[in-house]
């Protein structure tokens, strides 16, 4: 299975984030090493190969983000500087209100009107980096299209809190919406995503589409992050009702309980008959994870990345988060293992 990656998240490394449960800023979790350990854990289980990404218009971006979110990425860095003298990192002091968000002129307080948490800086190297990560997962879209059955796309930062017109959750360009949205010109794509926090940011962009389904199993928003979406009654809006589905899970949730829940979010993909699956895969639901945390052993990945591999449809897997920089490697690698054995098994043969 090929690999996607650039070493240009290396310059995106926030320090530290303000933690509301604690009223503390502490130690940024969202760090270069994360990926670094990831693609050293696939290099050593031999993976595959890995490649650089492809280039890419902002054209493609806009597909899925409003120009003028695009417009402030690039600008915000320079104007900050100028103004402060200082690299960042640029974090709003005021938010938008649902209703009353008329965009300021001024491009730092534009910081409020798209970024929705204080977790979420802007450094020196943000931009260019999320760039990178989204190249990745087009890369992967477009090595689907040529004809791989599947592709990983090593993201980071991640993608999937990110909306049409807003950053937050330490993701900026949703990069498996953007595959999503490339995989879109030549079939049905699905979006599974199991990483441990609602992809808030994918569904609102396919909410009103009947083109794309999402599915997502996380945990139960009214206790975790997001906490403002990611309800089982969120299904769709308009000709896009019926293609979402939300599986909360109640904290602590075991790897039987998970792997039961899963198989009711493939049963939906099936009946989509997709031509194309993109995971939005955070490890972060692994028992240890700093951020997440579910009771998911690190064993239980390799089962996980099968049943999904058993869809016998093409899949691209984009990654999202996953904080435990001892295990989220192992985490990777054991699933994608199990999901390139589930794509040859005799089940899928038969489909
Ligand atoms: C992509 C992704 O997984 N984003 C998750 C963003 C969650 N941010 C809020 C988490 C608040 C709890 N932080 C605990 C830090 C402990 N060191
Ligand atoms: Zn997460």
């Amino acid at each position: 299975m090929r690999i996607i990656y650039s070493d240009q998240h290396l310059l995106h490394a926030p320090r530290e984030e303000f933690v509301g449960r604690t009223g503390r800023l502490q130690p940024h979790p969202e760090v270069p090493q994360r990926a670094v350990g990831i693609l050293e854990s696939l290099r050593k289980t031999g993976i595959g190969e890995v490649l650089p990404p492809r280039r890419y218009s902002l054209e493609e971006l806009t597909a899925v983000h409003d120009p003028g979110l695009i417009e402030f990425y690039q600008n915000i860095l320079p104007a900050w500087r100028a103004r402060t003298g200082r690299p960042g990192p640029v974090l709003p002091d005021v938010f938008a209100l649902r209703g009353l968000d008329l965009r300021p002129r001024d491009l730092v307080r534009q910081a409020g009107y798209y970024c929705f948490d204080p977790q979420t800086p802007l450094l020196e190297g943000t931009w260019e980096a999320a760039c990178q990560a989204a190249a990745c997962a087009l890369t992967g879209a477009d090595l689907l299209l040529e004809g791989e059955r599947a592709a990983y796309a090593l993201c980071r930062p991640p993608g999937h809190h990110a909306g049409r017109d807003y950053y937050g959750g330490y993701c900026y360009l949703n990069n498996a919406a953007l595959a999503a949205r490339r995989l879109l010109a030549r079939g049905r794509p699905a979006v599974l995503d199991i990483d441990y926090h609602h992809g808030n940011g994918t569904q609102d962009i396919f909410y009103d589409s009947p083109e794309v389904l999402f599915a997502s199993l996380h945990a139960d928003p009214d206790v975790s992050y997001p906490c403002f979406s990611g309800y089982r009654e969120q299904r769709g809006s308009g000709a896009g009702l019926g293609f979402n589905h939300n599986f909360p899970l109640p904290p602590g949730t075991n790897q039987e309980a998970y792997r039961e829940i899963l198989a009711q979010a493939l049963e939906a993909i099936g009946a989509f008959r997709p031509d194309f699956l993109v995971v939005s895969l955070g490890v972060d639901t692994v028992l240890e994870d700093p951020v997440g945390g579910l009771q998911l052993p690190v064993e239980s990945f390799p089962g996980l990345g099968g049943m999904i591999g058993s869809l016998a449809v093409p899949v691209l897997v984009v990654q999202e988060g996953g904080y435990s920089l001892r295990l989220a490697g192992h985490c990777v690698a054991g699933f994608l293992t199990g999901l390139a054995a589930g794509g040859l098994s005799p089940v899928a043969a038969r489909r």
